[in-house]
């Protein structure tokens, strides 16, 4: 029977057990190839955890984690600034709430659908688990385009968004924040129509907010910040660190910015980053601040870098993993890492690959990279910092409280030191000292399986 579904690349076999399962996800599922993805890139992995609890079959565990708890999909019709009205479709996947709320991000991107918010909440409730928080999983968006849109026009879509939206979530039900295509400016827009509706200030039912309504220190910061804390835990096993290290970081957004931000700080070059157009190389190490007026500032397109900066060249359609480096952390969008892209880093020398994105490296590329002997961070370990430390804004709300940058920063260091640890010792655990992966899915299917057999047949 375990031979029956083959991904190329990835090479767990398995449990027999689990093969009926994974095929009812793709039977019930179809045409969902990223939802298919990271499940069974879960399910290939979490025989060490099966196998000491077997009654989790009887129970019909795997089955009900891998099916959501509710989807929600919606119409958002909004105007766009020359009177046209225009028809989008929100999503909102309410994925699992045994460990606390649903919570995760909500995307804006013309590829957003089901597959791909049914994929990202299915990650979600494993990745919050690490955390040891008291976090359910979910995630949502919308296939709106933001670029090229008017200010007027984000605000209309995201008043529209959340006139539905509004209806089911809260601070003790689902808790939304920002992902790619979603930050600050968005977020402000979703909660001005959220209270209005209401006619509630509920600061705990969004994360992400400005520091100036309720937001907390360090969020922006935190995906990024944690990626790089979590590359340098991998490292520091090794006896090794990021300083003088040379990395790679695609993507120029809010996971991108932060995570370079960090590796400068711990002592790394960063010597290219990327958009969805092409990639920057600067030998020098990337210029932040003039990144950071580039794209936080004037949201203008990643080559202006180039044109500004002496030494630096911009290579459109190129992928930035074409620079040789030591570290390389994916911090764009999904299956953004190839095969080819992994063995280019093997041959360059590549110590670590930590995703800050979600499942940025394909299964063909992860194959190459344990091969290589690359050490790799999943995304659900590496890039949690940003969840969690939304679960510490959610903390602060609750309490009417606010905490100094330093505080906050140094609880999450010491959460990302957690998620490292539990997920080293579990693939000790497993017999597979240093696979992450297999250290991440079982840790963290553990804890929602343990809550969920708790809780009874709900
Ligand atoms: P942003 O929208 O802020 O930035 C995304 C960046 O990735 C942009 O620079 C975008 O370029 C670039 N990009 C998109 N597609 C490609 C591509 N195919 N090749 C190269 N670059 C590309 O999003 P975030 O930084 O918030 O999110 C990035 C990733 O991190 C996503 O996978 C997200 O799910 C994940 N993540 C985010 C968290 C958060 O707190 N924000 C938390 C945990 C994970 P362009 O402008 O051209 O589209
Ligand atoms: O993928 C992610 O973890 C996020 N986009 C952050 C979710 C959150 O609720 O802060």
């Amino acid at each position: 029977m375990s031979g029956t579904i083959e991904t190329p690349g990835v090479t767990t076999e398995i449990d027999p057990r689990l093969v009926p399962v994974l095929e009812s996800v793709r039977h019930r599922n179809p045409a969902e190839p990223e939802f298919h993805e990271a499940v069974e890139r879960v399910l290939r992995t979490i025989g060490p955890v099966i196998n000491s609890h077997p009654e989790y079959l009887e129970a019909k565990l795997v089955e009900r984690i891998c099916e959501p708890e509710r989807q929600i999909i919606f119409r958002v019709p909004w105007t766009d600034d020359r009177g046209q009205v225009q028809v989008n479709r929100g999503y909102r996947v309410e994925f699992n709430g045994a460990l606390g709320p649903y919570k995760g991000g909500l995307r804006f991107h013309p590829s957003v659908s089901s597959s791909i918010v049914k994929f990202l909440g299915f990650e979600q409730v494993f990745k919050n688990a690490l955390t040891g928080l008291p976090l359910g999983g979910g995630k949502g968006g919308s296939d709106f385009d933001p670029k090229g849109r008017s200010e007027n026009e984000i605000m209309r879509f995201c008043q529209s968004f959340m006139s539905e939206l509004h209806r089911h979530i809260g601070e003790y039900t689902d808790v939304p924040a920002g992902d790619a295509g979603v930050g600050e400016r968005e977020l402000g827009y979703l909660f001005g129509q959220y209270r209005r509706i209401t006619n509630r200030y509920e600061s705990g039912v969004l994360t992400g907010k400005g520091l100036t309504w309720g937001g907390a220190q360090v969020r922006k910061e935190a995906t990024g910040y944690g990626t790089a804390y979590f590359a340098q835990e991998m490292l520091r096993v090794q006896g090794s660190s990021l300083a003088n290290r040379t990395v790679t970081v695609s993507g120029s957004g809010n996971v991108a910015i932060y995570a370079i931000e960090k590796v400068q700080r711990l002592g790394g070059t960063v010597v290219g980053c990327s958009d969805s157009g092409g990639y920057i190389h600067d030998p020098d190490g990337i210029d932040l601040e003039l990144l950071k007026q580039i794209k936080e500032v004037e949201r203008a397109r990643l080559h202006r870098y180039a044109e500004e900066r002496p030494g630096a060249k911009y290579i459109p359609d190129g992928k930035v993993w074409e620079i040789p480096a030591e570290v390389a952390l994916p911090c764009a969008t999904q299956n953004e890492l190839d095969g080819e892209d992994a063995r280019r880093l093997v041959e360059a020398g590549a110590l670590v690959v930590a995703e800050g994105a979600n499942m940025p490296c394909t299964a063909d590329a992860i194959a190459v990279l344990r091969e290589g002997g690359v050490l790799f961070g999943p995304g659900k370990a590496a890039n949690a910092g940003g969840v969690a430390t939304s679960a510490l804004e959610m903390q602060q709300n609750a309490s009417r409280d606010s905490w100094s940058f330093e505080h906050t920063e140094s609880r999450l260091v010491e959460i990302m030191k957690d998620i490292h640890s539990s997920c080293y010792e579990m693939s000790e655990q497993a017999g597979r000292p240093g696979d992450y992966i297999v250290g991440a899915n079982n840790a963290g299917f553990a804890r929602v399986a343990e809550a969920m057999m708790a809780m009874g047949v709900v």
